[in-house]
């Protein structure tokens, strides 16, 4: 990996995955891809290239990869669960005609490629309670639709042309850097911001809703560490199970309460963002990316309720 565009690079992950790979990997070059109106600024912007990098545009694509020689590219284009139920077109044309656009680059041009999966793969009959590597994915929501169609395209390109597909199913996804958007999981990155404000904090998931979560520099450390594994080791692809903790929101709050005492909840439950988190697993096994990768997460919910309180009071207060 030494080339690579991160497509969605200023969305939640693209945002610091984009300056991790800048920051950790000596000699790469790494162009930030965005689409109008999410365009780079700051630190992004000025420690590396910038390109318009559209999913539903093909041609523009190749141009970049020819452009900087491109060898490895991050797909994180996606619209989120909630807002992918809402707009269920929109989510199939960039989470599927867009993959369809950059496998084809990929293939044509010889790029390895990550596109992320997610517990959103699963659905009402998978075991929820250690949910398997290999297992039951009949999800009934697009975005989970979306995600399974994205492992078996990615794993068709692999085992048809060789292309270097790998990706993760990531749990929700919990950072102080930039905010999701339309997620099922949000709630549970908006509760610290909410806390650390002082401001009451309104759940739109109901108490007693188990769902993996994932401190995002664990996240992070996953989407390099696979692209980087020795592809002789990978008996999996598209994709692995990775997890670090399962909570349910009154858990989150004690844990959070225990730093900031104050912190005021108060139920409001969206029934989309419901019916979703109640069809997801509750927790994941992911002993496959522990034994083909060496997969290994480093915080906790405590830990990560330290480091989440310290970074967001120096942001916000
Ligand atoms: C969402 O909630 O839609 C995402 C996910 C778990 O994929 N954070």
């Amino acid at each position: 990996m030494k080339n690579v565009l991160v497509i969605g690079s200023t969305g939640q992950i693209g945002s610091e995955l984009t300056m991790k790979i800048r920051r950790e990997i000596p000699g790469s070059t790494v162009v930030a891809g965005y689409i109008p109106g999410a365009e780079p600024k700051g630190i992004l912007l000025e420690s590396g290239p910038a390109e318009l990098a559209d999913v539903r545009n093909a041609p523009q694509l190749a141009a970049i990869v020819d452009k900087y020689r491109i060898d490895t590219i991050y797909n994180l284009a996606a619209l989120l669960s909630a807002v992918a139920e809402k707009k269920p077109l929109l989510a199939w044309d960039i989470q599927m005609n867009g993959l369809l656009n950059i496998l084809e680059v990929a293939r044509e041009k010889n790029c390895a490629v990550f596109t992320p999966s997610s517990i959103g793969s699963f659905g009402p009959e998978t075991p929820h309670v250690g949910t398997p590597q290999d297992t039951i994915q009949r999800p009934r929501s697009m975005y989970g639709v979306t995600k399974v169609a994205t492992e078996l395209l990615s794993d068709y390109y692999f085992h048809k042309y060789g292309v270097d597909t790998r990706s993760v199913r990531f749990p929700g996804l919990i950072s102080n850097v930039t905010l999701p958007g339309g997620g099922t999981t949000d709630y549970a990155v908006e509760v610290y911001y909410s806390a650390v404000k002082g401001e009451e904090f309104v759940c739109p998931i109901a108490p007693g809703t188990y769902m993996d979560m994932m401190y995002m520099p664990d996240a992070l450390g996953a989407a390099v560490h696979l692209m980087e594994a020795d592809p002789a080791r990978l008996v999996h692809r598209n994709s692995f199970n990775i997890a670090s903790m399962s909570f349910e929101p009154e858990t989150l709050f004690a844990k959070i309460r225990e730093y900031i005492p104050s912190l005021k909840v108060r139920y409001e439950v969206d029934p989309i963002r419901q019916a979703i988190a109640n069809s997801w697993p509750d927790s994941m096994d992911d002993s496959c990316a522990r034994a083909e990768w060496d997969w290994k997460p480093t915080y906790d919910l405590d830990s990560m309720t330290v480091d989440m309180i310290e970074c967001l009071r120096k942001k916000l207060v």
